[in-house]
């Protein structure tokens, strides 16, 4: 049985562009990411997220306006762990996205997506978030660079 582990990201996008942050420490260090990060006890999935957004990029969005896109799963080889990601959406938001100790902010258009820069899985999956498809995704790591096995599927409903 692998111990599973609750984690939020959210993706912030405008029509043509969406908010990416590279992490500046701890998991995914030097790699461009949405913003999220543990679920904390007593915290509902949703209240995580919006927290995480706040402390990584000081921007705010209200809870009907976040959107859950996808449902993520990561396993790495040798752990015990299953990483368990709750994938959200918003192009309402409201503040100017900030440089944090955390993230540096930086908007791409949709065109420019740094996936080279990027965990291995994001260029499999975002595109279908691109496409305001749901999607749910199980991928296994080998080591933090390589993929071994993984499935991605399309969602009719969250
Ligand atoms: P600390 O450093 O304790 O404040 P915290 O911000 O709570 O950490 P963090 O940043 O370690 O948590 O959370 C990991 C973040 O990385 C979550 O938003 C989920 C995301 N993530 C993890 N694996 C991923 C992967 N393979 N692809 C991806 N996002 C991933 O796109
Ligand atoms: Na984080
Ligand atoms: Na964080």
């Amino acid at each position: 049985m692998l111990l599973k582990k609750a984690y939020t990201l959210v993706f912030i996008r405008t029509a043509t562009q969406i908010l990416l942050g590279f992490k500046k420490r701890g998991f995914g260090v030097n790699l461009y990411n949405g913003f999220g990060g543990k679920i904390e006890p007593n915290e509902t999935i949703v209240d995580a997220a919006l927290r995480e957004l706040k402390e990584e990029c000081c921007l705010t969005v209200r809870k009907s306006d976040l959107k859950n896109v996808g449902h993520l799963e990561f396993s790495f080889e040798g752990e015990p762990n299953l990483m368990v990601v709750s994938v959200f959406s918003s192009n309402i938001y409201e503040g100017t996205p900030k440089d944090t100790e955390e993230m540096s902010v930086k908007w791409f258009n949709y065109s420019e997506i740094p996936f080279q820069k990027m965990w291995p899985d994001d260029a499999i999956w975002l595109p279908l978030m691109l496409e305001n498809k749901l999607f749910y995704g199980r991928f296994h790591y080998i080591n933090n660079n390589t993929i071994g096995h993984y499935k991605v599927e399309e969602l009719k409903s969250m």
